[in-house]
């Protein structure tokens, strides 16, 4: 039996293309939470919490931090823009939400003004295989990182920090002017003080993550790791391109966060119960259509960020189970299901048509992805609203007819289910 307050260690992913609600599903279990730690993404995620009405926005910040007893670590495999998070700690603060528990792993990337513009020149500039990135310079500083030039958190204390500052900044500058062809009117003394002035203002929050998060799972308290994106925007295992530039999936939560592997117990895939995309890339279910349009609606799909429309679709139970495997899911929470309070039929789509031949996992190509033609199972809707269930007994037969069709399928157990935003609105089975 799993109760709420029953876990050490879990993770709570996304298994479609983000915005499954796990900003919501980690302040709900947060609630029990010593510890929530991010260990991937940036500022390019966008989670949204309701507590007892009141909306919160969080982008970087864990979403742990409505809970004034749990302390929230922003991981090591993280890329931080220390603007947007002085500037969300600021209105956390004018709410009255306490942060001073917040801390940040001295091993996490930092991203740039310069970064966030060469994210938007590179999509510019593309011929083929244009992403749709959020432009918050995430591609960019991934790669710094990777090409061994980014710059981290504990640089800053560095003594030849302005030197490492200036080469950073010189290699940027050059990509934008010469390369890109672009404007590029930073003065650098200026940029240096800023960065100071930023470092002294975050100073005492700096940390060793990986030791301390170690340290207190040992001494077992409750920790919560909180993923960014979803599994399907795994740079490895989602749909490449059309990724984001970090590992979403659970197995990046050791390298992420600097903790040993198997200290991680359980893994909740936080699922829509349809289907969301924004930014491009094939997706089998789309629904271009009226339905799609009153999902939308209905589901309020519009980027928290960036506002972008998202595309919807019926649930891809194809694309789910390839999650489930790659994504290292244990149990799934569906979120949004009230949304599709108003359809008379709803679709899942259980295996693919690709060349006259059934395909039953996603392709490694995007090409092949595109040409995928979705097979459906149609099960009966419940036309009726159910955001005032509190419970699974409550639930319309149809309702609970659906997710078992989903927990059947996947041959994976649903942990619960959620009817609206608030709190109250997150209903457990088990
Ligand atoms: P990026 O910016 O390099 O990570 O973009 C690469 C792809 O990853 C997608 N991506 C996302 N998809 C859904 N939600 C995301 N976060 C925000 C949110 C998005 C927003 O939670 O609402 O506000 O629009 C997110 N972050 C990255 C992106 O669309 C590209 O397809
Ligand atoms: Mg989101």
């Amino acid at each position: 039996m799993f109760k709420s307050n029953n876990y050490k260690t879990m993770v709570i992913l996304g298994s479609q293309w983000g915005d499954e609600g796990k900003g919501k599903i980690t302040d709900y279990f947060a609630q029990n939470a010593d510890y929530v730690v991010r260990f991937a993404g940036g500022d390019n995620a966008g989670h949204v919490i309701v507590s007892d009405g009141v909306k919160y926005k969080v982008t970087i910040v864990p979403s742990g931090i409505l809970n004034p007893k749990t302390t929230n670590i922003i991981g090591n495999g993280t890329v931080v823009n220390i603007d947007k998070l002085m500037e969300e700690i600021d209105i956390l603060e004018k709410s009255n939400v306490n942060t001073n528990k917040l801390l940040i792993s001295d091993r996490a990337h930092v991203v740039f003004e310069y970064n966030q513009t060469l994210d938007a020149l590179q999509e510019k500039s593309k011929k083929t295989r244009k992403i749709g990135t959020t432009k918050r310079g995430i591609g960019p500083t991934y790669s710094d990182k990777a090409q061994r030039i980014g710059i981290r958190i504990c640089d800053f204390a560095d003594p030849e920090f302005k030197d490492i500052l200036k080469e950073n900044f010189d290699y940027h500058k050059d990509q934008i002017t010469k390369i890109y062809e672009d404007k590029f009117d930073i003065d650098f003394e200026n940029f240096y003080k800023k960065q100071m002035h930023n470092f002294e203002t975050i100073k005492n929050r700096v940390i060793d993550g990986g030791q301390l998060i170690q340290k207190v799972i040992l001494e077992n308290k409750k920790v919560l790791f909180e993923g960014a994106q979803g599994a399907l925007l795994d740079i490895d295992h989602g749909t490449y391109p059309y990724v984001t530039s970090s590992n979403t999936t659970a197995n990046n939560v050791s390298v992420g966060t600097g903790i040993h592997a198997k200290l991680i117990n359980k893994v909740v895939g936080i699922t829509k119960a349809y289907n969301s995309r924004v930014g491009n890339g094939a997706m089998p279910t789309e629904l271009d259509n009226e339905i799609g349009e009153r999902i939308r609606v209905n589901g309020n799909e519009y980027g928290s960020n960036t506002k972008r429309p998202r595309r919807v679709g019926w649930l891809d139970l194809v694309a789910l189970k390839y999650a489930i495997r790659t994504g290292g899911i244990d149990e799934l929470f569906i979120t949004l299901l009230d949304v599709l309070d108003a359809e008379e039929e709803i679709k899942l789509c259980t295996s693919y048509e690709y060349e006259g031949k059934a395909f039953d996992t996603i392709p490694a190509s995007n090409n092949e992805f595109g040409k995928c033609k979705p097979v459906f199972e149609t099960l009966p809707g419940w036309k009726q609203d159910i955001t005032q269930t509190t419970s699974w007994d409550q639930l319309p037969e149809n309702a609970k007819k659906y997710l078992s069709r989903i927990s059947e399928f996947c041959e994976i157990d649903i942990l619960g289910f959620s009817v609206g935003p608030d709190r109250k609105q997150t209903i457990m089975i088990k």
